[in-house]
Order: structure tokens, then sequence, then C-alpha cells
């Protein structure tokens, strides 16, 4: 068997951090290359190979993927929800851009895999609120999910005409504390950790009563990797699969923390993304992902508070 060399693109951000741990641990150090446009994240030095790299630069990505022997890659850079509405000329060209770069050299070398994200943004106003599912009515609002939703097509598309072993997953609003989020419009779910220990409180950018679909990153780390690991034969999704562990509000996670820090207060004060976020659905079905490759999330919103508080402290 031939043993598989990664790549991640993007490992100095909010997922790549904790994914080049988790796949360092699995692999091997010396087995995981890092590479991000920006510097290294200070979690990251000492713990395997790292290069500096723009994934925009398909020749030096060619290379670095021929000379490093790379077999699977990881593509996370992009521009998140938030930022990207104020430069959609910019998210769009690389949140494209970069990933075809990716396909293109992976389909030319015969890479074994690739994975990339895709987000619950996909979705917009016409979608179905509650547990929307996999196949439904998808008109996103945002760049990004304009961006997220071509790229779940150009990977299918890679998928069918070259066999590129492409996977991915549509993450909700994603809530960790190694590594800080980028730009995204469920970062309010980790900044309030940070105000409710620092200030004991903390003011919203949403409203109170905005339902989003959430994760803790330890949930979405076992969702990636498991369905890496998952047999092709398992994989019926091509664009990308629903995956799904809790559903709040700003003002439910506030009163989850006020359990633990009873003097915490909120307010609320919405700005430009609470129209990307009434745009999202407020919970969805990942039935898909469960039956196909076993899927099953471990957190919800009591245990995951619990520990980010724990963590933070
Ligand atoms: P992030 O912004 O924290 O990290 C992205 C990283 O990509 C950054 O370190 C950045 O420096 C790097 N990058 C940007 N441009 C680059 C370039 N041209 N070349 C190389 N590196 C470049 O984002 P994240 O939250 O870690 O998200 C990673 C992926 O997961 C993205 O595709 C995002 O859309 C997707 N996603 C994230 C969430 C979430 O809640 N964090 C939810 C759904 C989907
Ligand atoms: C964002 O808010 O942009 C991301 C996402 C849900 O894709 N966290």
């Amino acid at each position: 068997m031939v043993r598989d060399k990664i790549l991640v693109i993007g490992a100095s951000g909010q997922i790549g951090v904790e994914l080049t741990l988790a796949l360092r641990q699995m692999y091997g150090e010396a087995s995981v290359v890092a590479s991000d446009l920006r510097e290294e994240n200070p979690l990251l030095k000492g713990t395997g190979p790292y290069v500096s790299m723009d994934v925009m630069n398909k020749e030096m990505l060619h290379v670095q993927i021929i000379r490093q022997n790379i077999t699977q890659v990881y593509h996370l850079a992009a521009i998140l929800s938030a930022t990207g509405e104020k430069n959609p000329g910019l998210a769009w060209h690389l949140n494209m851009q970069g990933l075809l770069n990716v396909l293109e050299i992976a389909h030319e070398e015969k890479l074994h895999k690739v994975y990339w994200p895709s987000s619950i943004a996909v979705f917009g106003p016409t979608s179905p609120k509650q547990h929307c599912p996999q196949q439904t009515i998808i008109e996103p609002t945002t760049v990004y999910g304009i961006s997220k939703y071509a790229g779940e097509f150009w990977c299918n598309y890679y998928f069918n005409r070259y066999g590129v072993d492409v996977r991915s997953l549509r993450y909700p609003g994603l809530i960790s504390y190694k590594s800080a989020p980028g730009g995204g419009t469920t970062d309010y779910a980790i900044e309030i950790f940070h105000e409710a220990l620092e200030e004991k409180k903390y003011t919203s950018f949403l409203k109170e009563d905005t339902y989003l679909p959430m994760m803790y990153m330890p949930d979405a780390i076992k969702a990636t990797i498991e369905l890496m690991e998952a047999d092709a034969k398992n994989i019926s999704v091509r664009t990308s699969y629903n995956v799904s562990s809790m559903s709040f509000s700003p003002k439910e996670i506030g009163e989850e923390i006020r359990k633990h820090i009873p003097e915490f207060t909120m307010d609320f004060a919405p700005d430009y993304r609470q129209n990307i976020a009434d745009s999202w659905p407020q919970s969805v079905d990942d039935s898909v992902a469960r039956k196909d490759w076993g899927w099953q999330h471990e957190y919800d919103l009591e245990r995951m508070v619990k520990d980010m508080l724990g963590n933070l402290k």
C-alpha cells in the first residue's frame, strides 16, 4: 500500500490548525505538510513541515505537490460569508480559482483524494428553514454561498468526468477555542465566550432569536476524517454532505453560558450580518451522511459550552 502524504492548504486558519494537528496524529508528523498564505500558526510550530504558499499561484502549488510527493490535499483556503460581502469580487476569485487549481492538479497528478469544505451558506431564503434536506431548493444570496454552491458542482464534475476522489461537507458554523475564526456570520458564537470570560457581557451582532446550525470543532474534525476514511463505495454524494449537531440562538447560548457565569449579561445590536443569517436555514437534515458513512455527532449545546469555558479559562 502506498503511504499517503497530505498537503493542508489554509492550515493557519480556524479549521486548518486543528485539522492539521489531528492529521499529524493519525498519519505521522512528517506526512502532513501545512501551508498557508500567512505565517505558520504558533500552535503548528515544531509539529511538522510548513510551506508558505498562495493557492492562487497554480505553478507553485503544482511544484510543491510534485516536490513533496503529495497524494492527498485538504483545501481550506477561502473568504467566508461576512468578509465576502465586503469584497464580493475577491471572494469569488479566491473561492473559485483556488478550488479549480487544486482540482486540476489533482486530476493531472492523479492524487488519491481531495477534501474541500462547503457550507450551510449554500442554502438561501427559499430553502426550508427547519431540517433543511440534502437535496432541496438552493438559491444562495451571498457571494460566499454562491461560490460554495458552484464549488460543489465543480467537485461533482471532476469526480464524474475525471474520477478525482473529491469529498466535501457542508459545515455549519464552527465553534472552537484554539484558533480565531476568519470572518463568518456565525463568529458571534465564539466571540461570546471570550467576552463572557473577560467582560462578563457581550453585544451580539445577530438578533436574540436568530437560530443557526452550529457544530463544535471536535465534531467537525471527526466528521472530516471519517468522511475521508470512508470506503468510496459508501459515498453517494459527490457535491457535499449536510452534517449537523446542534442549532441555537444568541439568547439560548447566552443562557447556557449564564449557568456557568451567573453575572453574564447580553444585549443585541444586529448589523449587516443579520441579513446573511436570515437567509440561512435554522437547522439541517443530515440523515444521508448518517446513512452513508455512519456520521454521529458527540457535542450538544450544553456539553460544548462546558468544554469551551473549561478550555478558555
Ligand atoms: P479561516 O479564514 O480561519 O482560514 C482560512 C485560511 O486560508 C487562513 O489561514 C488564510 O490565511 C488562508 N488563505 C487565504 N487565502 C489564501 C491563499 N490565497 N492561499 C493560501 N492560503 C490562503 O477559515 P476557516 O474557518 O478555517 O475555514 C476553512 C474552510 O472551511 C473554508 O473553505 C470555509 O469556507 C469552510 N467553512 C468554515 C466554517 C466555519 O465556521 N469556520 C463553516 C463552513 C465552512
Ligand atoms: C460563516 O459564517 O461564513 C461560516 C459558514 C457557516 O460557512 N461560519
